[in-house]
């Protein structure tokens, strides 16, 4: 089993902080977006969408998107919570990680980080910031009631929105309004096993 990935994203720092959280490892191949290396015959063949991170067996089959892939890695640990309205809440962190924060938070960084702000990319990288503060505060109201997303412990969710939650800065966004969030930021570096996102 092996998974493919750019250790400066945050889609792809989700398996790599989970496998270290359950003290597990798994061969890590690196791919180079900015190369293109996720649009080759080769790695469409692999996944039609063409994106990482990308998890594939020893027998071929794959499995892709972040999160569903999260969902494999931890099957049957206490990052899945076992209680139906828990679990389903876990899943509507997920869903508003990839709907509601993701594509303001993510892609203003990567303008930012991968691109270096480019002067035709700037309006762009200012119209995620709106949507960006959105969700950050839809996650303060959350922390200011329970420490973790789904309650008194982290789960999948935790992980799913610290990816991009903790290096927000380098997409322009201030968390300085959000103490909550931070607080939860410390604590998700608590967890024993932590690893920094390496990029
Ligand atoms: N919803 C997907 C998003 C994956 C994604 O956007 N991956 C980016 C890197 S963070 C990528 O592969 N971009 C390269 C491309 O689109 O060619 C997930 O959660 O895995």
């Amino acid at each position: 089993m092996r998974i493919y990935g750019d250790k400066r994203s945050g889609n792809c720092y989700k398996l790599q902080l989970l496998l270290a959280l359950q003290g597990k490892t798994c061969e890590w191949i690196d791919v180079d977006i900015l190369k293109g290396q996720t649009r080759t015959d080769g790695f469409l063949e692999k996944s039609a969408n063409g994106k990482i991170p990308i998890l594939e067996f020893d027998d071929g089959r794959v499995l892709s998107e972040s999160n569903a892939i999260m969902h494999y890695l931890a099957a049957g640990s206490p990052f899945i919570p076992s209680s139906t309205y828990e679990f389903a809440k876990l899943l509507q962190w997920q869903f508003f990680e990839q709907y509601s924060h993701e594509p303001y938070i993510a892609v203003a960084r990567y303008i930012n980080i991968y691109l270096g702000l480019p002067e035709e990319k700037k309006a762009e990288f200012e119209a995620k910031q709106a949507g960006g503060y959105s969700a950050l505060e839809v996650m303060e109201r959350q922390l200011t009631e329970t420490p973790f997303l789904v309650g008194d412990s982290l789960t999948l969710a935790d992980i799913s929105l610290f990816a991009y939650t903790h290096v927000a800065h380098e997409g322009g966004f201030d968390l300085t309004p959000f103490p909550a969030v931070r607080n939860w930021i410390s604590l998700v570096k608590d967890q024993k096993g932590f690893i920094p996102l390496q990029g």
